[in-house]
């Protein structure tokens, strides 16, 4: 039986895609990253997906895991020819919530946006949120530790997960679903798989904690600021739900990319978008409007950057009380060319986007990346590190670190057949 043969008796034929058919799973979200495969293939249940990961392993053929294919760091669509990219689009089976521990099985194909409908109709919430909510899965939030907007209320995807259920590179299943809230028995292997961007095994399914849901009389407010240092000073709220950050030009760049109207009176260096269980404590001279659809001009940062073409994105985070600094020195990092920065204000966490560099010339990369490291920040804190931060993780993970992330690869992973190229080179 040749791999094709095999991926078909494993998933049936018609969710085994090759030629036109699995285009679209070769290119990523931004369209920066695109690859080739031997084939797609769509498993409907974990002991497929482990039929899937042994006809992979006698054919010596490396996989990629795929979830909704939103992730913007490269990491799944095939690096190299000769992969086999595992979709998670069938694994979207969702469980009961139970209501009295608070938690839900969902399978790793489930979009977030309906994890959220799922939990809301039980009259909870899921914890994590993010503007790629209706694509994004539970698998690949969990597999890249995603952040979102809610971070600052419930933190992020990791404090979310009581355990995961996977296939390892080997083609076992390791399952942790059974939700216990205290566990300590051994290594934490379903932490583990948090953040390893499907280096590692391919998540089935995730145990996760749900949280109340936000008040229903919650107020949205955008307001403009004179410095970063006067928006740090507005986290300081009672029931705060959200801290966003926009760096004065990218909010003219969202406004005139994507037609909307400028929110304010005046232009300012900062906007802070915040949201409150009560009413926001904010100058009464303040510039600023309260209406919940001002999260269009931060939710919509991504998609008004990507009518620039294709642009360099960095995704970092430095101790609050450096954020001002950072944001200082930006523009002389980034020069020739042009930056846009907005991001989650409470982590410390900038999306630096930069335009004009070509698509390969990474010195403006290392320039934003060396400064961040020099404050103490990461290189990655949300996106995580896929193929595009590859070079770079060593600016922010010693080399006894970097030793010690080999060393579970290669002991999971001998034969590195699980998402090659990504997260370690
Ligand atoms: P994919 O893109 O399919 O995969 C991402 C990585 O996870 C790949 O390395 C892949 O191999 C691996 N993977 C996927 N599924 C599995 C699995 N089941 N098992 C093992 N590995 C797997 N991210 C944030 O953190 N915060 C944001 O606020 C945010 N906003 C965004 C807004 C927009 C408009 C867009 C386009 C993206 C945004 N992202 C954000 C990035 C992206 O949505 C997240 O990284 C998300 O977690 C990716 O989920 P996915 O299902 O699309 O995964
Ligand atoms: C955001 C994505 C880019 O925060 O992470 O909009
Ligand atoms: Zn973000």
């Amino acid at each position: 039986m040749n791999l094709l043969q095999a991926l078909a008796a494993a998933v049936g034929e018609a969710n085994v895609l090759t030629g036109e058919a699995a285009a679209p799973y070769l290119t990523d979200w931004r369209k920066r990253y695109r690859g080739r495969a031997q084939a797609v293939v769509r498993p409907g249940a974990t002991a497929e997906v482990a039929a899937v990961v042994r006809a992979c392993i006698a054919a010596r053929a490396p996989m990629v895991p795929q979830g909704g294919n939103t992730g913007l760091v490269g990491g799944s669509v095939p690096s190299r020819p000769g992969l086999v990219v595992v979709s998670t689009s069938r694994l979207d089976r969702l469980g009961p919530v139970d209501r009295q521990a608070r938690q839900v099985t969902a399978g790793s194909g489930v979009r977030v946006a309906d994890l959220q409908r799922h939990a809301a109709a039980a009259g909870l919430a899921y914890g994590v949120d993010l503007a790629s909510r209706d694509t994004a899965t539970v698998g690949g939030t969990v597999a890249t530790n995603a952040g979102g907007i809610r971070v600052v209320r419930h933190g992020d995807t990791r404090a979310q997960v009581l355990g995961v259920e996977a296939v390892l590179a080997d083609g076992t299943v390791v399952s942790d679903l059974a939700g216990l809230p205290k566990d300590s028995a051994g290594y934490d292997l379903s932490g583990l798989l948090v953040g390893s961007e499907g280096t590692l095994g391919l998540v089935t399914a995730a145990r996760l904690r749900l949280v109340e849901p936000l008040p229903a009389g919650r107020t949205t407010v955008l307001a403009g600021l004179r410095s970063v240092v006067d928006a740090l000073g507005l986290l300081d709220q009672p029931d705060l739900l959200a801290a966003e950050v926009v760096v004065g030009p990218a909010m003219d760049l969202v406004c005139s990319a994507l037609g909307l109207p400028f929110p304010l009176a005046d232009r300012w260096p900062v906007y802070v978008l915040l949201e409150t269980a009560g009413t926001p404590r904010l100058a009464a001279d303040s510039d600023a409007v309260v209406d919940p659809r001002v999260w269009q001009y931060r939710e919509r940062q991504t998609e008004a950057v990507a009518t620039l073409g294709v642009v360099h994105k960095l995704d970092v985070a430095v101790p609050l009380d450096r954020l001002d600094e950072l944001v200082a020195a930006l523009p002389d990092a980034w020069a020739p060319y042009d930056g846009y920065v907005f991001g989650h204000l409470a982590e410390g966490n900038l999306h630096v986007e930069v335009a004009g560099a070509p698509p390969g010339d990474a010195d403006v990369d290392g320039r934003i990346l060396r400064l961040v490291a020099s404050m103490g920040g990461t290189v990655s804190a949300e996106h995580g590190v896929g193929t595009a931060k590859t070079e770079w993780l060593g600016l922010c993970r010693s080399p006894a670190q970097l030793a010690a992330m080999r060393r579970i690869k290669d002991a999971l992973d001998p034969d590195h057949r699980m998402n090659p190229g990504v997260l370690l080179v």
